[in-house]
């Protein structure tokens, strides 16, 4: 009788922490190669296999805050300092909704007319992502403030999960309010808890477990897909800068939680005598795509003010291009064009611009004007 009575522990305490936390979920599953999301809107998912299948020959050119200012204008519109240095918009906007609680992010950029660029660019076959720098949950300070051992705190049982799920519900309802001009909702690639392996936000590496990131990253799935009923987002793991496998993977939340496997590196591509630690990376990225069966992507990049003309074809394209395999990337995002001392992406009369025309022409890189349908 207690034998028995032993054996049944486990499966009961099983079914009571699956009950609890929520992982026993409806709607993620990786099975079948599709999103995580397995009832991910049909757009959502043509954009998962469409990028997955161009990741093999082509790399999207992406950029931050692309359409609402450059280094020398606000919120005008039709602009863009990609565009007005390539002839086209960039084929990934990248957006931040940090300061969601707001009417502006943190940089200022109003979320009303965010949501009218993300209509645009969508309209025009691009492809969305959405980073989150929120605020820290303990402190109230920014996601840098990195006091409190926030993750710990908002996790299922912290005394901060009621207040995150609040976060998670204006996530939700940003997400679920970007809709096409036929009333599709827009398929976004979301990346919250990015350079988890660095430890300046407050989700990073030395301010919380493996176990508690893991935690908090499955709990934002189930709630947004489970609890919200968002289906329109592709989730985008990234780290900081690595150099193997087990390390990228440290804190990876598990292949039914994931469906790009992006970095951020802004280090080796500053350097020229780095050019193996950045292969080293698009290697293990897109093997591990391959492996995992996900997108691998290059989420953030970038060298500030661009001082060097020849980087996008010396550095990126370089890079990019050193083999069968570092092309096996489906997009490079580089960050924003916020001012003099800040930007990632030419404008007018810019030093690199001439370069970047050449990286733009050059037939592995894809820009907006050359995209095929990714939604269908
Ligand atoms: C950082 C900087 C900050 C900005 C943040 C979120 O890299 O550009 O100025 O607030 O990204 O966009």
């Amino acid at each position: 009788m207690k034998t028995k009575v032993n054996n049944l522990i486990p499966v009961f305490l099983t079914i009571l922490i699956c009950s609890c936390t929520g992982q026993k979920k409806q709607g993620n599953s990786a099975s079948g190669g599709g999103p995580c999301d397995s009832l991910a809107t049909a757009e959502t998912k043509a954009l998962y296999f469409n990028l997955k299948e161009l990741a093999k020959t082509k790399v999207l050119f992406g950029h931050q805050d692309d359409l609402a200012y450059g280094v020398h204008w606000w919120a005008e519109p039709g602009r863009s300092d990609v565009k007005e240095t390539s002839g086209s918009y960039p084929a990934v906007y990248g957006w931040e909704i940090g300061n969601i609680e707001g009417e502006r992010n943190l940089d200022s950029v109003s979320f009303a007319e965010m949501k009218e660029w993300i209509r645009e660019g969508y309209e025009r076959g691009g492809v969305i992502t959405i980073s989150w720098h929120e605020h820290n949950p303990v402190t109230g300070g920014s996601a840098w403030d990195t006091i409190g051992r926030a993750v710990s705190t908002i996790i299922p049982g912290g005394s901060n999960n009621e207040l995150w799920k609040q976060k998670l519900d204006m996530v939700a309802d940003f997400m679920l309010s970007l809709k096409g001009d036929n009333g599709e909702l827009i398929p976004v690639v979301f990346r919250p808890y990015h350079e988890l392996t660095g430890s300046w936000f407050w989700w990073g590496k030395d301010l919380c477990t493996s176990e508690e990131f893991i935690r908090l990253w499955q709990f934002t799935v189930d709630y947004l897909t489970s609890v919200r009923n968002v289906h329109n987002l592709l989730y985008a793991f990234s780290t900081d800068v690595f150099d193997s496998e087990e390390y990228y993977l440290d804190r990876y939340p598990g292949d039914d939680f994931v469906d790009v496997l992006g970095f951020d590196d802004y280090r080796t591509v500053s350097n020229p005598e780095s050019r193996d630690q950045t292969i080293n990376e698009l290697h293990i990225i897109s093997e591990l795509g391959k492996k995992l069966d996900k997108i691998p992507a290059w989420t953030e990049t970038g060298l500030a003010s661009i001082p060097v003309p020849e980087w996008w074809t010396a550095t990126i394209l370089d890079r990019i291009k050193a083999d069968s395999l570092t092309c096996q990337i489906a997009w490079v995002l580089v960050w924003r064009n916020a001012r003099l001392d800040h930007h990632y992406a030419p404008f007018s009369g810019h030093p690199s611009a001439a370069d970047f025309k050449k990286f733009r022409d050059d037939e592995c890189i894809l820009f907006e004007d050359e995209l095929p349908d990714l939604y269908k």
